[in-house]
């Protein structure tokens, strides 16, 4: 099912440019945003937020894609609970990456008996379906196993970093379906992550969850939701995909207006520019539980760090 919600976006027009409105997808709730680029389109997956939700109630994923930023196509749910016959709950957030021709799916979902661990589906196509190759979580480390980021380094090894109230990671196999290697727990200290008093509003930046981890220039970035509830964004950096970590900034500040009391950041680079996505609670009906995924576009300093970013729904 490929349906076009363009014209339910407010798309605004000038005369050299076009931007969409935030949120740009309209027609659910949507939160937690993963893009994917590849072969030139933008794969939007997101969690989804049932309707009248009064917790995190999430069944299922969803993608859109775009070629141009503005536009975006409903592609429909390529994976849900059912995909992981031993999920029972919490479709929560995220991440597909490409490699070998496959398409591979991370995802926090609840264990029936062991509580939130991270699974991966497989897929030959970016909008599904996708299969559970392994029939049991990828990985279950304890308590708080969510929220997964997978990168590939330019030497072909592959990170999974995940966690609430924690940051860990593994590194995967060339399969992306296994590891090897002990589960690490990156040090959550003053220097790395844990800069109090930072941002404006006098708030802890520390990690809370939501890591989005990716390289640019050489440096690797580790955005994330931080400050306990509600959450900002903010990153830190690193000359090594596995640390040590340096502060470095908020990113964006608590959204007070259209609010929700989590955020969730992803970045990438799509045809020479450079976008931030996050959500919010600005549809109609919208707050904590029914979240919308918004995208700011925003240009890196010159030395690489993240400028301050304002969501245009405030
Ligand atoms: O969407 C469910 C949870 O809320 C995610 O796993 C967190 O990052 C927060 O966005």
């Amino acid at each position: 099912r490929i349906k076009k919600i363009g014209l339910q976006l407010a798309v605004v027009f000038s005369a050299f440019t076009a931007q969409a409105q935030n949120p740009i997808i309209q027609t659910i709730y949507t939160a937690d945003p993963a893009p994917m680029v590849h072969n030139d389109t933008v794969y939007l997956y997101t969690s989804h937020d049932e309707d009248n939700s009064t917790w995190f109630t999430m069944n299922d994923w969803r993608c859109y894609s775009s070629t141009d930023m503005v536009n975006w196509t409903d592609r429909g749910s390529p994976l849900s609970l059912k995909t992981f016959s031993w999920a029972n709950k919490d479709a929560w957030a995220a991440q597909c990456i490409p490699r070998n021709g496959k398409f591979y799916f991370y995802v926090p979902v609840n264990h029936r008996t062991m509580g939130m661990s991270i699974g991966v589906a497989v897929s030959d196509s970016p909008t599904g379906p996708f299969t559970d190759p392994l029939d049991k979580p990828l990985v279950h480390s304890g308590h708080g196993d969510i929220d997964p980021s997978v990168f590939i380094d330019d030497d072909g090894q592959a990170y999974l970093y995940w966690g609430n109230p924690y940051l860990k990671y593994v590194k995967l196999n060339e399969d992306m379906i296994s590891y090897s290697g002990d589960v690490v727990e990156v040090p959550l200290n003053k220097e790395g992550f844990h800069v109090r008093y930072k941002d404006t509003e006098k708030r802890p930046s520390a990690y809370e969850e939501a890591p989005w981890f990716y390289k640019r220039n050489n440096l690797y970035y580790m955005l994330y939701a931080a400050g306990g509830v509600p959450e900002h964004l903010a990153y830190s950096t690193s000359s090594s995909p596995t640390g040590p970590w340096q502060y470095r900034d908020t990113i964006m500040p608590v959204i007070t207006k259209g609010g929700a009391f989590t955020n969730h950041p992803a970045v990438i680079d799509y045809k020479g520019k450079s976008y931030l996505f996050y959500h919010n609670g600005a549809l109609p009906g919208g707050g904590g539980f029914n979240r919308s995924v918004c995208v700011e576009e925003f240009e890196y300093n010159a030395d690489g760090t993240i400028p301050r970013i304002a969501s245009t729904v405030e």
